[in-house]
């Protein structure tokens, strides 16, 4: 009988009857508990000073290639800009040579004139600068290029990084750390200290490995590992040797492809090189050390080569051999993310599927309010509270300014209309039950899926 009146109850208060005030107060509730929520943030492009820095501030030398990139400079030549400025400024007018061989600073002054001055900057990438000076305390209305610069040579790099950090609300940055990256690799092997930096953490990334198996076992080879392009089972075993090493050098908390849309995965007797690759080299490792493997799949490479980083386009990938990865390897774990917006619902049911799959982040091309909301919302659908919503893929240390408090306003309304739904359906989670959700989807997931 009390089971049956406490149904009656449930269904009597469903709808409309949650108090218009309750629902206020819920609301409030869950955007208080994910603006304050500290992120462990996924993926980034960003380093510690140790790796040096074109813009030395007060405490380091200036170092151009440096690949700690912070500043106003930086973030006024990010590559999504450097791809807006093209639109406003087409190549038959300059041409990508001439804008290349401008310094940093004339690049600088360039993007913000044609897409700051003479036009408002209401790209999700322009308005990311403008939120970005804001929180720094520097005046944006006054459009003073000059006063900021002058303002970021007067601090400490790594001071900033923990000013920046603070304002982001983040406690851990992910780096990408590619051992292709001739630069990169060098200051590795230069450099003990590298990988010391306890606000930071190594990720080894090596998509030639997989996308290019021929030209990757050249550079192994040169590198003092005897391998080649036809993947015996001693090349295997070097090819392993080398990624442990690597593992170890950067202290990698997961390893990382990006793969271009035609990357396919056939199964068990697939014998494509990247599918042998991963399948005889990648996953064995990963499984043995107990680290996950991510994916970022969908970048077509070099669409428009002239723009260099900006260049790359999207492409359609075959979301079905993520799940046969997932079936064949279910030792291995696998984060992945997506570019295309089309393979977004697919991933979502491929995840529903398998528990060693963690998609992430709403990633670069995706990055904008509209398909945060959207991407966010079909994924708590789906996927309730497991999965990581987002990552920065910043690549100026400012950048995490934006992007997190972007992102977060955007999750927090999605957020507080399920937990309203869920209080017109019968179930007022509490306070605590709100923030804990809040932190399973800022680290939590992220630091469980690491553990297991
Ligand atoms: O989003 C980006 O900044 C891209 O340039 C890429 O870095 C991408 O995120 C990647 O990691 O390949
Ligand atoms: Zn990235």
């Amino acid at each position: 009988m009390a089971a049956k009146a406490s149904v009656t109850e449930r269904a009597a208060s469903a709808g409309v009857r949650v108090p218009e005030g309750e629902l206020e107060g819920l609301r409030t509730t869950v955007r208080a508990a994910v603006l304050d929520q500290p992120v462990w943030d996924f993926h980034t492009h960003l380093y510690p000073p140790v790796f040096g820095t074109p813009l030395g501030g007060t405490s380091a030398a200036a170092d151009p290639r440096g690949l700690m990139l912070w500043g106003v400079d930086e973030l006024l030549t990010y590559h999504y800009l450097v791809a807006e400025v093209f639109r406003v400024v087409p190549a038959r007018r300059l041409a990508y040579a001439d804008f290349w061989r401008m310094t940093k600073r004339e690049q600088a002054d360039h993007v913000w004139k044609h897409l700051f001055v003479e036009r408002s900057p209401i790209s999700e990438a322009c308005r990311g600068v403008i939120t970005t000076l804001s929180r720094l305390g520097l005046d944006a209305p006054e459009r003073d290029l000059e006063g900021y610069r002058r303002w970021f040579s007067e601090q400490d790099p790594d001071e900033q990084i923990d000013r920046v950090m603070e304002l982001a609300g983040v406690t851990r940055i992910t780096m990408t750390n590619a051992v292709f990256d001739d630069n990169e690799r060098q200051r590795w092997l230069e450099s003990p200290a590298a990988g010391s930096d306890g606000r930071f953490a190594g990720v080894l990334r090596f998509d030639p490995l997989v996308q290019d198996w021929p030209a990757a076992a050249e550079r192994l080879a040169g590198w003092g590992y005897a391998v080649k392009a036809e993947l015996d089972d001693a090349c295997v075993a070097e090819a392993r040797r080398f990624l442990r090493e690597w593992i170890d050098r950067v202290a990698a908390i997961y390893c990382a492809v990006s793969l271009t849309p035609d990357f396919c995965f056939e199964g068990a007797g697939d014998r494509r090189t990247s599918s042998a690759v991963l399948a005889r080299v990648v996953l064995p490792v990963l499984a043995e050390r107990g680290l996950p493997f991510a994916m970022m799949i969908g970048a077509k490479r070099g669409l428009n080569p002239g723009l260099g980083d900006g260049g790359d386009g999207v492409g359609l990938a075959d979301v079905a051999s993520v799940g046969r990865l997932c079936a064949e390897f279910p030792q291995n774990r696998f984060f992945c993310t997506m570019l295309a917006r089309e393979n977004q619902h697919e991933l979502c049911v491929v995840a529903r599927k398998f528990g060693n799959l963690m998609p992430f982040g709403c990633w670069w091309f995706l990055n904008n309010p509209s398909l945060i909301t959207e991407i966010t919302r079909m994924r708590v659908e789906l996927l309730g509270t497991s999965f990581i919503p987002q990552h920065s893929d910043a690549r100026v240390l400012e950048q995490l300014i934006y992007k997190w408090e972007h992102s977060r306003e955007l999750i927090a309304d999605v957020l507080a209309d399920k937990y309203a739904d869920l209080a017109s359906a019968g179930w007022r989670a509490s306070d605590q039950e709100i923030r804990r959700d809040a932190g399973l989807f800022f680290q939590g997931n992220l630091a469980r899926f690491l553990a297991n």
